[in-house]
This record gives C-alpha cells, sequence and structure tokens, in this order.
C-alpha cells in the first residue's frame, strides 16, 4: 500500500497510529506530498489535494483518513478499532468526528496564523479557537470513563491533543480537562503514538 504522507498532518498521524496499532505499518510506503502545492502525483489520486490518501495493493483509491482506517480496520485479525455493531460503534464514530472536528478548526486556525499579520481576521480566529474549545470539552466529557483500552475515537483524540500541543503548545488545553489529561499521558506512550510523532519545531 502507498500513502500519500506530510509529517506534519495530524490526519495522516492517524492513519498511522492506526496502521501501528493493527500491524500493518510495515506494509505502508510512504509517498511525500506538501498537499498545498497540489501536486500532480496527488491530485491524480485524491482530487481535493488532502492528504492522506491511500493507493491499496490491488490498485483501489482511498480518502479520507476515517476512510482509510475503516479499510486497514478491516485487513487485521484482532479487536476492531471501530465495533462493527452496536451502540459502541456509533459512540466511537462519534468520538472520531469530533476529534476531526477539533482537528479542521485547528487546522484552520493555523493556516489564517500563517498569513501576514495584516491580513488575518481576529473574528475568523476566534471563531476557530472556539470550536476547539467546545470541541476539548465535550472530549473530556468523553473521557471520563477511559482506561488503557483504544479504538479509533481515542486515537483520533490522541492525535487532535498531540497536534494541539505540536502547533499551540503554549495554549493550556489540559488546566481544565482533568480526565484528557490523566488519559492523553498514558497514551501517548503507546508505541503507535511514539513512532509517528510530529517533527520537533
Ligand atoms: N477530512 C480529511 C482532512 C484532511 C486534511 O485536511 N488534510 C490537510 C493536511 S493536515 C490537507 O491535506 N490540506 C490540503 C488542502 O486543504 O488543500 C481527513 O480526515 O483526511
Amino acid at each position: 500500500m502507498q500513502l500519500f504522507h506530510s509529517p506534519t498532518s495530524p490526519f495522516v498521524r492517524k492513519v498511522l497510529v492506526t496502521a501501528h496499532e493493527t500491524g500493518l505499518a510495515a506494509r505502508i510506503e510512504l509517498l511525500p506530498a506538501n498537499p498545498w502545492e497540489q501536486p500532480p502525483a496527488l491530485t491524480a489520486i485524491n482530487p481535493l489535494s488532502k492528504v492522506p490518501a491511500l493507493l491499496t495493493d490491488d490498485g483501489t483509491i482511498l480518502y479520507d483518513s476515517p476512510v482509510i482506517c475503516e479499510y486497514l480496520d478491516s485487513l487485521h485479525g484482532g479487536a476492531r478499532l471501530v465495533p462493527e455493531s452496536g451502540a459502541q460503534r456509533w459512540q466511537v464514530l462519534r468520538v472520531q468526528a469530533l476529534a476531526d472536528g477539533i482537528l479542521d478548526a485547528a487546522v484552520l486556525r493555523r493556516l489564517e496564523l500563517l498569513r501576514p499579520t495584516h491580513l488575518q481576521s481576529p473574528d475568523w480566529l476566534a471563531l476557530q479557537a472556539a470550536t476547539i474549545g467546545r470541541g476539548l470539552d465535550a472530549l473530556e466529557h468523553e473521557a471520563v470513563e477511559w482506561g488503557g483500552e483504544t479504538d479509533l475515537g481515542r486515537i483520533t483524540a490522541a492525535c487532535a491533543l498531540g497536534y494541539l500541543d505540536f502547533r499551540f503548545g503554549d495554549e493550556q488545553w489540559r488546566t481544565t480537562r482533568e480526565n484528557l489529561h490523566r488519559w492523553y499521558a498514558a497514551f501517548r506512550l503507546r508505541p503507535s503514538m511514539t513512532a509517528t510523532a510530529h517533527p520537533e519545531g
């Protein structure tokens, strides 16, 4: 399998963490891509020019990260990261959507902050920050019962928290979110997380 990859993308990291958790990491070849440059090799696979995008061994094209992660989850014989049915399935998918939404807002905020200061919109930045804050509060509620087990929702949550530390490290999301803080302190040490950490800086 070939995965269009950027080391700073939290959505790519989510796919890689999933690959490690399912024992499939060694089967994935990483193809470096800067999606913002809209490289033809990537747009030929994903017309949206977003990473992650996956080309499977039989030539099937898959995006975005929820689809790729469910595909990987269908390839292994261990416990499913997305339960196949029942209330647990919908809970896991909801947490994934929540954490993906936090990431969408965080990436938008990051992009706005990369623009020249005089072009930045304080209202837009405040809107994204508010979305992230409410999302984290909801995750804090979800995390009340989280222990050492994993699933795709928690993998996505961990990648969201890792991205906030990576890009907004001076902001104190932990201060008012004791459950998340406790849970993430342990989850971030999983081999799947340490093997996929964002680069420094
Ligand atoms: N919903 C997508 C989001 C992917 C995404 O936003 N990726 C960013 C990098 S972090 C990207 O490639 N952006 C390029 C663009 O929007 O042009 C997923 O879950 O895979």
